[in-house]
């Protein structure tokens, strides 16, 4: 069984205007931050809890984000600083996107950041009651994001709008759910089955003709989903290989969307391993 944290801190991220302090202001039940519509109102960092299914969420508005191209005074380049300096303390970070706006490449951007950092990331889209057709707009946004972030396997995706109440607390009951896996434990015997039925399907990708095998995986962390995968070969494994095996290893296990921590090890004397 998972332990059962009490405690997750959220921050939240996101271009400006794209609905941070809205949706801030609602879940601590206050108007601590400043909204509207005017773009860039909130100036400094928010801080606030409140609690939901038994546990205390501790909440960060932040500053809009905006291109490092566009950021024309030194407060501003502060404040984002800032804001990235939070993001390496919480355990969960939701990046707002408006849903009549395009995802850009800043977004995928913040996103890397984010899984480089191993947070449980929720790319949120907001303000979802303007959308009129919520269905077809919610599977192209999923199509896109997995045909253009082939990091997508890692960040969970919702849609809400606080001013229609929508999907909110779907949204938290999942943060709460994916933060629960964190403190993982797989038994040796399933680690097991699941080395043999990739062996046995052998589809490992090829490098340079040779297929690399992956021996045995042992769990080096039981906070955190952290493995190293022993392989039989001496040569560094390709970043398709890398693809190929967390792909494999968070679908066997269900843990999509959140952070893993693989290391692949090479074997000094590959024949060593059958
Ligand atoms: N229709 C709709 N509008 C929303 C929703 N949430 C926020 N908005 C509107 O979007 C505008 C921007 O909201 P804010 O919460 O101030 O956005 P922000 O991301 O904090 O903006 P900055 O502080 O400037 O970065 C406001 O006019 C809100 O009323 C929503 O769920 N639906
Ligand atoms: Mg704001």
């Amino acid at each position: 069984m998972p332990l059962k944290l009490n405690k997750i801190n959220l921050l939240i991220l996101g271009k400006p205007n794209s609905g941070k302090s809205t949706l801030f202001n609602f879940l601590c039940k206050n108007e601590l931050s400043p909204t509207g519509d005017e773009y860039g109102l909130t100036k400094k960092n928010y801080s606030s809890e409140f609690e939901f299914d038994n546990y205390i969420f501790v909440i960060n508005d932040t500053p809009g984000l905006r291109r490092k191209s566009k950021i024309s005074d030194k407060d501003e380049e502060a404040r984002n600083k800032k804001t990235l300096s939070i993001l390496r303390k919480v355990d969960v970070v939701l990046l707002l996107i408006d849903s009549i706006e395009n995802l850009t490449r800043q977004d995928f951007r913040l996103l890397d950041n984010a899984i480089h950092k191993k947070k449980i990331i929720f790319t949120v889209f907001t303000k979802f009651d303007l959308v009129d057709d919520k269905k077809n707009y919610r599977k192209n946004t999923l199509n896109y994001l997995n045909n253009n972030f082939s990091n997508h396997n890692e960040i969970n995706v919702e849609f809400i709008s606080v001013h229609s109440r929508l999907n909110i607390n779907k949204l938290l009951k999942l943060i709460i759910e994916k933060t629960n896996l964190l403190p993982i434990r797989i038994p040796k015997k399933d680690i097991k089955k699941f080395t043999n039925k990739l062996l046995k399907e052998n589809r490992f990708p090829k490098q340079k003709g040779v297929s690399i095998k992956s021996k045995y995986v042992v769990q080096t962390d039981l906070a955190f989903p952290s493995f190293k995968i022993f392989l039989n070969t001496n040569k560094k494994v390709s970043q398709n290989y890398v693809n190929f095996f967390t792909k494999e290893f968070r679908d066997y296990f269900n843990l999509i969307g959140v952070p893993l921590n693989l290391t692949f090890m090479r074997s000094k004397n590959p024949f060593q391993i059958k």
